[in-house]
């Protein structure tokens, strides 16, 4: 069966947290496009992987993992070298677990919700992120004293807050406040980064000369 991770995604979806990650481990894998312009998400062949049609996933030493968050916790602790999760006996464990969890059930839906002009909830208490007020500040909070969202160790949960708060900046649903500047910023000089870059604007120009 191998090592290698077989990444099903499209280089203009959330699939690029995924790609940065991948390129932060050192997995050995292989990109499988995914256009969701000819709506290849919902076809067949990739349903029978993520049965939801949307990406990205991963399939690895024969199982699936769907879901970026789950796709980031579980590549740091599959490849465990890159030393992207704090050890499991670790008090850290715990703050990286709630900030990854924090991003993809609340961090993320305030965001898309800002982005689609969603408006706010009737009864906010029943919202998972309450309010996006309290969203971004709680995230606003953490991040403050840095570098990374634990502190000194950069780890898989930064990989997946640090994509979320660039691509809220980008669509402008979140405030670019100097502390989502810097942060973002500065885990874009990581080398893993910029790999991740090249090869994923490499693969949407090649996507869009072939349309
Ligand atoms: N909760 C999923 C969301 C995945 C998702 O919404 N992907 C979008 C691209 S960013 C998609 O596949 N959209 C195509 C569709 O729904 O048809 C995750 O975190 O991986």
């Amino acid at each position: 069966m191998g090592d290698e991770v077989v990444f099903y995604s499209s280089p203009m979806s959330r699939g690029r947290i995924v790609h940065w990650m991948l390129e932060e481990v050192g997995a050995p894998y292989r990109f499988e496009v995914v256009n969701l312009e000819t709506k290849d998400q919902k076809k067949p062949e990739y349903l029978a992987v993520n049965p939801m049609g949307k990406v990205p996933s991963i399939v690895h030493r024969g199982t699936v993992v769907t879901e970026c968050g789950a796709i980031c916790a579980y590549l740091a602790d599959a490849f465990p070298a890159a030393r992207l999760a704090p050890p499991i006996d670790s008090p850290a464990r715990g703050t990286y677990y709630r900030w990854l969890f924090f991003g993809g059930c609340s961090f993320e839906p305030a965001i898309i919700d800002r982005m689609l002009s969603r408006p706010p909830a009737s009864r906010p208490g029943a919202l998972a992120y309450g309010c996006y007020e309290d969203a971004t500040e709680t995230l606003a909070k953490a991040l403050t004293p840095g570098p990374c969202i634990l502190g000194r160790d950069f780890s898989a949960a930064d990989v997946y807050i640090a994509s979320q708060v660039a691509f809220g900046m980008m669509t402008k649903s979140l405030e670019p406040r100097p502390v989502f500047q810097e942060y973002t910023s500065r885990l874009q000089q990581r080398p893993a980064y910029k790999r991740f870059m090249e090869k994923s604007d490499q693969l949407a120009a090649q996507m869009k000369k072939a349309s």
